[in-house]
């Protein structure tokens, strides 16, 4: 079926992480010119700036991966269970694709998807044996049709938006992204602020993004930071964090500081539980029931525990705040007052609960954007 295939796809789950399987992932997607999408836990299993990466599939997914899905004529999932917020409409999911399911977890094989052929067993394993096994094929005309989706994609990414003085939430995670280059272990709360960087945080691996998954604890991202950075001291660690889920655990922050610990916070503040604002403005008639947040001073609540503080409401603020912060030998905590609603302060793309991934709702294109020049701050 891999040799025959014309526009194959793989689906690179968690387990290619747990398996230690990037570098046997890498020989495969080469051998076969295949591209490569990732889940959430995936993240960091493929290299992000290869040229066979789509980047991340569903409900948030970049469009370009959720586009191929829906147009392979076969699917290979490694180490991946096809969640709901990766298939979307299961009636709609990959209608032209043949499946191939490799997953240790034989619950997992034919439990949400039914599959053509069925592998239970280790990633790495598997792909030690399938590597030599498969033909090399060069998927040239599927390989050009993906492209342009590609720079579709990048076309609405961070770089060309207007900002005018404001503080769109993307841009704080790349702008994090650039300063750290990539090599910062990142770890993330739930909500808006998790998929925000999962999507502008790209990963050339070899590490996770550090985040609660299909678990969506609120209130993971603090703990789970200092947990990485007593793991790895010798790393920069970056919790990323929305207003709400910060608060849910924000005692932690005495912990940080009687451990000694460098990590940087960077709070996203939004002024709300945003990710169930953003279904309330969509879907609810922008109904905010419960959503809006009564912070405190973000900044002197840093104080109070003995923690640098600093607050950014601009971009240009924002670059600074970070550059000192990394100086800064840590702990250290920005707090940065975002954009709160409307187009920038929503993740897209967005595939509606009960919607197929083709569906998904992009972000307009503006003017600037459709010109490529670049934004004015
Ligand atoms: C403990 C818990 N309660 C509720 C939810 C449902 N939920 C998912 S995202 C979200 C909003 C999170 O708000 P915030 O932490 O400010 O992050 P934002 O989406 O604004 O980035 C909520 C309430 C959850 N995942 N976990
Ligand atoms: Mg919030």
């Amino acid at each position: 079926m891999i040799n025959a295939a014309e526009r194959p796809v793989v689906l690179a789950g968690h387990g290619v992480l747990v398996s230690g399987a990037m570098s046997d992932l890498i020989a495969f997607a080469e051998k076969t010119q295949t591209p490569i999408s990732v889940t959430l836990l995936g993240k960091g299993g493929f290299p992000a700036s290869h040229p066979l990466n789509l980047g991340m599939m569903g409900m948030h997914g970049d469009a370009c991966a959720n586009l191929a899905i829906q147009e392979a004529d076969l699917l290979i999932a490694l180490g991946m269970r096809f969640d709901d917020r990766v298939t979307g409409n299961l009636e709609h999911f990959a209608p032209k694709a043949r499946k191939i399911h490799v997953d240790l977890d034989v619950a997992e094989i034919n439990k949400i998807v039914p599959v053509d052929i069925a592998i239970a067993g280790d990633v790495r394993q598997v792909l030690e044996q399938l590597v030599p096994a498969v033909e090399p094929v060069s998927h040239s005309g599927w390989l050009e049709t993906i492209e342009p989706l590609k720079e579709e994609s990048r076309a609405r990414d961070i770089v060309n938006r207007p900002l005018n003085g404001t503080l769109p939430p993307p841009h704080v995670v790349n702008a994090i992204w650039e300063a750290t280059q990539g090599e910062a272990i990142v770890v993330t709360d739930v909500g808006q602020n998790q998929m925000w960087t999962a999507l502008y945080y790209h990963l050339d691996g070899p590490y996770p993004l550090v985040t609660s998954g299909g678990l969506g604890t609120m209130g993971f991202g603090l703990p789970a930071a200092i947990g990485a950075q007593i793991a790895r001291p010798d790393k920069e660690v970056w919790a990323i964090v929305g207003d709400g889920g910060f608060q849910m655990t924000v005692q932690e922050l005495a912990t940080v500081v009687q451990e000694r610990l460098p990590l940087r916070i960077a709070v996203l503040n939004n002024g709300y539980l945003g990710m169930v604002r953003q279904w309330q403005e969509l879907f609810y008639d922008k109904r905010y029931e419960a959503t809006p947040l009564v912070n405190p001073d973000f900044v002197r609540l840093a104080e109070a525990y003995g923690i640098h503080g600093w607050r950014t409401t601009t971009p240009k603020e924002c670059r600074q705040a970070i550059a000192e912060a990394r100086r800064h030998p840590g702990p250290a905590l920005i707090e940065f007052q975002t954009v709160r609603e409307g187009e920038e302060g929503n993740v897209y793309p967005m595939v509606p609960a009960g919607a197929a991934l083709h569906e998904m709702i992009r972000r307009p294109l503006t003017i600037s954007e459709t010109t490529g020049k670049e934004h004015a701050e």
